[in-house]
């Protein structure tokens, strides 16, 4: 028997003058909760309950009934017609909410145990280990009371070279390896060679005292190698103040070095020349079998430096430093080639 049939049966009961309803509504209720899918409740409901119904058809007939029974009768119909409403309702909500629920289930399911494929699989970011390294050291030398400057990576040779005690014809430019930029008079504009330009920017913009830090990138046109890169990052730092003397630069390089490596390390400066520092010196730390590696340069700033930045060197000294990122964070992870840094390799850059 179909569904339709079905409906056709239990309306005939039904129409068979008030005889049977409860049986006929019980069937239906039956029906009903076999239903399969929505459209077979539907099509039940539409021919057990519409106007032209059997049940409204029933109804018709009560006027028909004896007068004494047309309450009862009109009373089983009413029951029928509640019994058959909530059955529908009932089939209607179980169907309907089961396809409701499997059609927004589906479209909101998360698989949390889904894996995808290695190679497509999002892998999280991580801070490249120069970049982590300059974090450090800026926050060691907050720590340490100085704040942190930056400067462009295209000067005048002004701040590059001659604010810093380094005119044109000092053999000094030429060890700086400078790379140029095709404008304005030859040689006038460059890539910074270092990050020293940033102390007289530092230097004409501030009173003193001062105590600051200049991460940044720089540019030379040396050949890539285990221990160069043409673009490579240094630090600079720079303290002036009032009484200020070799033994608080020589304190400052080992406290830093010390919060950078720990205590085991040790510093050693050894004379060196600086046109923009006076005395100069280079400055080594120490590696676990003893031997020493060259960090960078340092000294006390010299009087022609701070004049041009229009300091009373009788007033205020200071003492300045400079040293390679890549070449501390080589150094810190023990990396044979400082060229693996810019080779991008995913596999190595996701060690650190
Ligand atoms: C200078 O650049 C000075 N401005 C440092 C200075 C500042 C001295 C303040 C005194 C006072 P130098 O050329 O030695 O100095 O470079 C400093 C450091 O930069 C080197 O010790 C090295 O660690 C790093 N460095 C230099 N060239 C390269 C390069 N091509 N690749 C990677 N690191 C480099």
């Amino acid at each position: 028997m179909t569904d339709e049939q079905g409906a056709d049966s239990i309306a005939e009961g039904l129409a068979d003058g008030m005889g049977g309803v409860e049986e006929t509504a019980a069937a239906a209720t039956t029906q009903l909760e076999a239903a399969a899918d929505l459209e077979t409740v539907a099509a039940l409901e539409r021919r057990l309950l519409n106007r032209s119904g059997p049940l409204a058809e029933a109804k018709s007939r009560i006027g028909a009934l004896d007068p004494a029974e047309r309450a009862a009768a009109g009373r089983r119909l009413n029951e029928a017609r509640a019994r058959i409403e909530s059955a529908v309702a009932a089939a209607r909500e179980r169907l309907g909410a089961a396809d409701d629920n499997d059609d927004r289930y589906a479209a909101e399911r998360l698989d949390l145990t889904e894996r995808l494929p290695r190679s497509t699989a999002l892998s999280r970011g991580r801070i490249h280990p120069v970049t982590a390294a300059r974090y450090r050291l800026e926050d060691v030398f907050v720590g340490m009371g100085y704040s942190v400057e930056e400067g462009p990576e295209v000067e005048s040779a002004w701040y590059n070279f001659e604010a810093l005690n380094i005119p044109d014809w000092h053999p000094a430019r030429g060890s700086f390896d400078t790379i140029f930029v095709n404008l304005g008079e030859p040689e006038e504009v460059m890539l910074r060679s270092h990050t020293s330009p940033v102390q007289i920017r530092t230097m004409e913009n501030r009173e003193p005292p001062i105590y600051v830090v200049a991460p940044g990138r720089t540019f030379r046109t040396d050949t890539a190698d285990a221990t160069h890169l043409p673009a490579f990052n240094q630090i600079e730092g720079l303290a002036i103040d009032r009484d200020i003397n070799l033994g608080d630069l020589a304190g400052t390089i080992n406290t830093f070095v010390g919060a950078l490596f720990g205590r085991d390390v040790e510093t050693r400066l050894r004379p060196s020349y600086f046109p923009f520092t006076e005395p100069s010196a280079e400055f080594d730390i120490s590696r676990p079998d003893g031997s020493w590696l060259e960090l960078g340069g340092c000294g006390m700033v010299h009087p022609n430096v701070l004049r041009n930045c229009g300091i009373d060197p009788e007033e205020w000294q200071g003492f300045a430093f400079g040293f390679g990122i890549d070449r501390l964070a080589v150094m810190r992870h023990e990396i044979d080639d400082i060229r693996e840094f810019v080779n991008n390799d995913v596999r190595f850059l996701s060690q650190f």
